[in-house]
């Protein structure tokens, strides 16, 4: 086939391109390259050395053969290039990562909400809109979030985006439908992703796009088998307080020696899944397009839950670091439990990498190997959810970090 990944370039963008790529797919990757912008603003650097987009599709090349080209084009602000881009290319799928994906970056400041809001649902949009104006049946699937669920304790699993429900009727009956899961985002990054679920929704109804939305939860690991065939296709690996996510960057703090950050008294639940199953999983949604007219689908994209204070005792354990208890930036239960349904990938082959055999080989292939890049002064989360949460967490970070070391 030939697939269209849009935001190719970024954290499972770029291994799914390579995956897809493997597979024999032609892929091109369209994206405007502003997760190296953010780096810049950010002052921070991916903990992997990263090489241009350029360099990486040529190495790729010279290793296997394959060709991946890259397009320079914003989907949020370039309609028109998108649109003859499409019409011109006619890509068979779409794999659309094209979105700011961190929550903490989207709570930065009013500056950082206007842009993840505007970048984000813009480019979803355009992409539909475009897709229906170029008359393209090409199968879109897009990576969306399990914190479109939200995180308050039901007692019940989270079913694959549709829940079932029976509403009382005027006459004294009870109407059966399935409902797509109430959003009950918690940042503004994940909003984007419940008003994206609308978005998909009507032009599916509307247009007849068949379309997947993969709810995916917080990813871990670097590595893919297909990163990992040379050092300069290596996957990018955030550690910094805005882009780093939890996991990840308790490994890196137990290989550089820094308490690992846990927020509040850790007892969030939260669902993970490593790198190369994510990757995995999109090539499963994309054998596996939904039929033409038939609602949007959705699969869990997830493979194990944690508890944020029991990942930080395994890495402590595996490690000997220390745990800080940190007050929390986020707006966010305290505590919670989550179960989730998501048997639909595993139904369709997924035998997924778990958390206890992969660990290890992370901390010291990738943390400990490239712990010499760390900025110690980026690791500390500062980006608070409310205006009376920021003093707390503004204050000397640093300083409230060792005070709090158990
Ligand atoms: N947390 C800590 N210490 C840290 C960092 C985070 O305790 O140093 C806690 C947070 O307070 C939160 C949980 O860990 O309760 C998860 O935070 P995260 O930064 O790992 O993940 P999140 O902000 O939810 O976002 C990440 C990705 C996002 C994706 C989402 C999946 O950045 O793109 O959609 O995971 S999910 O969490 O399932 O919604």
């Amino acid at each position: 086939m030939k697939i269209a990944v849009l935001g190719g370039d970024g954290f499972v963008g770029w291994p799914t391109s390579l995956h897809l790529s493997s597979a024999g797919h032609d892929i091109h990757i369209l994206d405007n390259l502003s997760r190296r912008w953010i780096d810049t603003e950010l002052g921070v650097q991916s903990l992997t050395p990263m090489d241009s987009i350029q360099e990486r599709t040529r190495i790729w090349h010279e290793q296997t053969g394959r060709r991946i080209r890259f397009h320079l084009i914003d989907l949020a602000r370039d309609y028109e290039l998108l649109k003859n881009w499409l019409a011109a290319e006619r890509p068979d799928a779409i794999v659309h990562f094209a979105e700011q994906r961190a929550a903490p970056y989207s709570m930065k400041s009013d500056r950082h909400k206007n842009y993840t809001v505007n970048n984000n649902v813009n480019a979803t949009h355009n992409l539909l809109n475009a897709m229906v104006e170029t008359g393209l049946d090409a199968h879109l699937v897009h990576l969306g979030t399990m914190g479109v669920y939200g995180y308050s304790t039901v007692g019940a699993a989270i079913p694959e985006g549709y829940l079932p429900v029976g509403i009382e009727t005027i006459s004294g009956g009870t109407a059966r439908q399935e409902i797509l899961y109430p959003s009950n985002p918690g940042s503004i990054y994940h909003m984007t992703k419940c008003l994206d679920q609308l978005l998909f929704q009507f032009y599916a109804k509307n247009d007849g796009l068949r379309i997947t939305d993969l709810h995916q939860g917080i990813v871990w690991g670097t590595h893919t088998r297909d990163t990992a065939v040379h050092p300069q296709l290596i996957n990018r690996f955030d550690y910094d307080g805005d882009y780093g996510t939890v996991l990840n960057r308790f490994l890196i703090q137990a290989a550089i020696g820094y308490p690992l950050t846990v927020h509040g008294t850790g007892g969030q639940t939260r669902a993970f899944i490593h790198i190369q199953d994510s990757v995995r999983c999109i090539q499963l949604a994309l054998d596996n397009p939904p039929a033409r007219d038939s609602r949007v689908e959705i699969f869990n994209q997830m493979t194990e839950t944690h508890r944020i204070r029991d990942l930080a005792k395994l890495v402590s354990g595996m490690t000997g670091a220390d745990i800080a208890w940190l007050p929390n930036p986020r707006k966010e239960a305290p505590e919670n439990e989550l179960v989730v349904e998501s048997a639909k990938f595993r139904e369709l082959g997924l035998a997924p990498t778990r958390l206890a055999n992969g660990l290890l080989s992370e901390i010291v292939d990738v943390a400990r190997k490239f712990a010499y890049r760390v900025d110690r002064s980026r690791v500390p989360a500062v980006s608070a959810w409310t205006r009376d949460l920021a003093p707390l967490i503004n204050a000397d970070p640093e300083g409230r970090r060792l005070k709090s070391v158990s």
